[in-house]
């Protein structure tokens, strides 16, 4: 038997949410929800997270996992909010901890322990996470940041942010302690998966000659087609093209409130005396 996977795509940040059942047991997980956000009014909204708990309702799923496969940079996560409403226990890579040291930093926030704790649970690299009679195998695939994770579930796997679909690539490395080379060699572990594993990515924003998003391949398809980093690709051709690559892209619409939310695992900073909670930017530092 293989996990059942239905994909959730937000098209407001590009990013694909899933949600994988163990059909026998009816446990389910999620990966990577999301929290509508609003930039010019701060406002934030459960709209996108509101169908995931529809959909686990309606199909009466038990929520055990809400996985994140990094600290985004891109969207808010809603995984709190899920959590509230379903129970499930919040995970990521153990490596959130030198993510955390460096935004604590650069947003000087006083309330955010570097240790993780905000989290259920902090995961590495081969710990299996049960589902029903299914696991989640838990495999470090850093590169794009320290602490990205790959989950493999039966015959599908959610690669995060290290593959794109094969037409437009792989994953940005200039965030801070993201690395090209590391990348490059976590990509190799997920190409070392059978070629018929089913890859879900954890983003889409289409690709020339593209006009459907698409968030599933397969690590055959990869090895052969990906525009990036196919079979043959050397670690150093590879690195030199994507550091090439990382100099032309922008930052993130929402990295400055997502960082700030999501290092907090979700959680909003406190509330100020007058009873609002507040976000920070810091000028002329990303
Ligand atoms: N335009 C998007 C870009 C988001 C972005 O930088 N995405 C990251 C993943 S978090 C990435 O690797 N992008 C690769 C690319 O844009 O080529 C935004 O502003 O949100
Ligand atoms: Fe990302």
């Amino acid at each position: 038997m293989q996990p059942e996977v239905t994909a959730f795509f937000d098209e407001a940040t590009n990013t694909v949410t899933y949600v994988v059942v163990d059909p026998g047991s009816k446990q389910c997980a999620i990966i990577d929800p999301v929290l509508d956000y609003d930039f010019a009014s701060g406002r934030t909204a459960t709209v996108t997270a509101d169908r995931l708990i529809s959909y686990i309702e309606d199909n009466e799923l038990q929520l055990e996992w809400i996985l994140e496969t990094h600290v985004h940079a891109d969207h808010l996560t809603a995984a709190p909010y899920i959590k509230e409403k379903l129970g499930g226990q919040i995970c990521i890579g153990s490596h959130i901890k030198s993510v955390q040291e460096v935004f604590v930093k650069l947003f000087n926030i006083a309330d955010v322990a570097a240790d993780g704790s905000q989290f259920d649970r902090l995961i590495t690299d081969g710990d299996e996470l049960s589902l029903g009679s299914m696991h989640i195998q838990v495999m470090h695939t850093p590169g794009h940041t320290p602490a990205c994770k790959t989950f493999v579930v039966g015959d599908a796997a959610f690669v995060g942010d290290t593959l794109f679909m094969p037409d437009f690539g792989t994953a940005r490395c200039d965030f801070p302690g993201g690395d090209a080379a590391v990348l490059y060699q976590s990509i190799q572990k997920i190409f070392a998966l059978p070629g018929d594993t089913r890859l879900f990515m954890c983003h889409d924003y289409k690709a020339k000659g593209r006009d459907e998003f698409a968030w599933e391949t397969s690590v055959a398809e990869q090895r052969e087609k990906n525009v990036h980093i196919h079979d043959g690709i050397s670690e150093a051709e590879f690195v030199a093209f994507r550091i090439g690559r990382d100099k032309e892209l922008g930052v993130p619409k929402l990295i400055i409130p997502s960082i700030q939310i999501n290092i907090r695992g979700g959680y909003f900073p406190a509330a100020e005396g007058n009873g609002t909670s507040y976000l920070k930017v810091p000028l002329n530092q990303l």
